[in-house]
């Protein structure tokens, strides 16, 4: 059936080619939980609800990357799986970072592969195989196709993005996410003179997002999500980041405990409401992972899949032209009901 009303999605099958197997975690290999399959559950849920048409992104070019991302982050995922095979063999599998420049290591010497891994990843779950750069590539594409639509005076997008992006900072990769396609989207906006709030309700803190806006005035960023004392990314997203200088008080992050359920979380989403509305923003960018659910396997809040349409509910009560970008959720037999009851709560809210 042709479907020219409902919220438009943006789509590339180039997420397809990127396809990890393993991650280093907890001392060994392991299964990768960032796989190909998500995206696509979550594409058969919105053609099985009759969400809206699903499309296939534009291409813009390296260009609004560059808005964002440092041309050396940019030039180095663009050529690392060549250099990696070059150092390994076309036979090798997927590039991981083993060594770092901690501490008195001189990070300016990294010139091979290795050394350049470690000097651009900030972990070692987040492999770079062969069709990892054109699906990076293409999941920019797709958030950008879905901020033009905003733009253009769309009430609501859906970029389906993978792989994600809200744990990519200016120069650095992880946590599964290349380039920060929420934040090249958000960009975006604000270089078309639109006034953006951002807000990340993934599991995880927005590291990312949050360091490339972090000085910034013109963009605010909020970020619901596990306090790093127990959980990834560890190093930021504590509730004492702010901002800085001309961003100070641009930043707000909530972090909650182990354990959360939809009562205290939609308590933690009223702090954020009120934040977000002093700002005053004319468009809403939503990182949306899934895995504030109950039966996420790396996670650990309980959020029911019907609470995802009061999530939904509760994004469109800001009555602002909505974006979301998909982040995480690896539940993936439950991802396309939950993310698309976040779509139809806020399309019915
Ligand atoms: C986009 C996104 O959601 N990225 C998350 C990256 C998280 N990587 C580290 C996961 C650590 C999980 N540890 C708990 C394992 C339980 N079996
Ligand atoms: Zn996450």
């Amino acid at each position: 059936m042709l479907q020219s009303g409902g919220m438009k999605t943006f789509y590339s099958p180039a997420h397809l080619g990127h396809a990890p197997v393993e991650e280093f975690e907890g001392g060994r290999l392991t299964p990768a939980v960032e796989r190909p399959e998500r995206a696509e559950a979550v594409r058969a849920r919105i053609v099985e609800r009759g969400l809206g048409p699903v499309l296939a992104p534009a291409e813009f070019g390296n260009e609004p990357i560059l808005r964002v991302h440092d041309p050396e982050l940019v030039g180095f995922l663009g050529e690392a799986f060549g250099a990696w095979q070059a150092a390994y063999g076309t036979g090798a599998r997927a590039a991981l970072p083993s060594r770092w420049p901690a501490r008195g290591l001189d990070a300016r010497r990294a010139v091979d592969i290795e050394s350049r891994l470690g000097t651009f990843a900030f972990d070692a779950g987040t492999p770079i195989l062969q069709g990892t750069w054109p699906a990076a590539r293409a999941a920019a594409n797709v958030a950008l196709s879905a901020a033009q639509a905003i733009r253009d005076g769309g009430k609501s997008a859906f970029a389906l993005t993978r792989p994600p992006g809200h744990h990519a900072s200016n120069d650095v990769f992880g946590g599964f996410c290349y380039l920060n396609n929420i934040a090249i989207a958000a960009q975006y906006l604000a270089d078309a003179g639109m006034r953006p709030a951002i807000l990340d309700v993934d599991y995880h803190h927005g590291n990312g997002t949050q360091t490339i806006f972090y000085a910034r005035d013109d963009v605010f960023f909020c970020s619901i999500h596990a306090d790093p004392n127990f959980a990834f990314p560890h190093f930021l997203g504590f509730a004492d980041e702010h901002g800085a200088g001309a961003g100070e008080d641009m930043n707000l992050n909530l972090p909650l405990p182990s354990g959360t359920d939809w009562p205290h979380y939609s308590t933690a989403f009223a702090k954020a409401r009120g934040r977000i509305e002093a700002f005053g923003p004319d468009v809403l960018l939503v990182s949306l992972g899934l895995d504030t659910f109950i039966d996420d396997p790396i996670a650990r809040f309980r959020l029911r899949s019907e609470d995802y349409l009061r999530l939904g509910e509760a994004i469109a009560a800001f009555r602002l032209p909505t974006l979301f970008v998909f982040e995480g959720g690896y539940n993936v037999e439950k991802l396309g009901v939950n993310t698309v009851n976040v779509l139809e709560g806020f399309a019915g809210g």
